[in-house]
């Protein structure tokens, strides 16, 4: 399995509920590693880009609106497999359909407020962290118990 990188943001109510780091140390402890991170409001035209794909979905401007009401942590985690892994860890996108142990399982409730965001797939992970990050922003490093994490 190649290593490659993911585009996941940790959504304004997980901002607001104090949920950071909890969902931080889930990627931490799985074995990913952070290559950035960083925390801002987005601006309607950030949000509106980053989930273009649904911008003729009725549920769109709530979505901007919501995206947009104060902080989102913005991260890249690296790793092997880490697109698809970071799906499985976040779950579900209805939260009430989510597996107990994934993120949105244990605290989401409501598919408006599902506490983050992980790009589903390489030409989107790609897409969201050239849209999110300057390359300058991004960490090349290698964890000291690298050997630990894998062969
Ligand atoms: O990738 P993921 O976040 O799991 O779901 P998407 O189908 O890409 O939808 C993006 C985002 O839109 C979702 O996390 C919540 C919101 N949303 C919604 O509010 N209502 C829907 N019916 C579908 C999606
Ligand atoms: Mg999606």
């Amino acid at each position: 399995m190649a290593s490659e990188r993911t585009f996941i943001a940790i959504k304004p109510d997980g901002v607001q509920r104090g949920l950071i780091g909890e969902i931080l140390g889930r990627f931490e402890r799985k074995g990913f590693k952070l290559v950035g991170l960083k925390q801002l409001t987005p601006s309607r035209e950030l949000a509106e880009q980053h989930y273009g794909v649904h911008k003729e979905r009725p549920f769109f401007a709530g979505l901007v609106d919501f995206i947009t009401s104060g902080p989102v942590v913005a991260m890249v985690w690296e790793g092997d497999g880490v697109i698809a892994s970071a799906r499985k860890l976040i779950g579900a996108t209805k939260p009430l359909e989510a597996e107990p142990g994934t993120i949105r399982g244990d605290l989401a409730i409501n598919i408006g407020r599902n506490v983050i965001h992980g790009s589903d797939a390489p030409e989107t992970a790609q897409f969201e962290i050239g849209l999110w990050f300057q390359a300058s922003e991004l960490s090349d490093w290698t964890p000291s118990d690298q050997g630990w994490r894998t062969e």
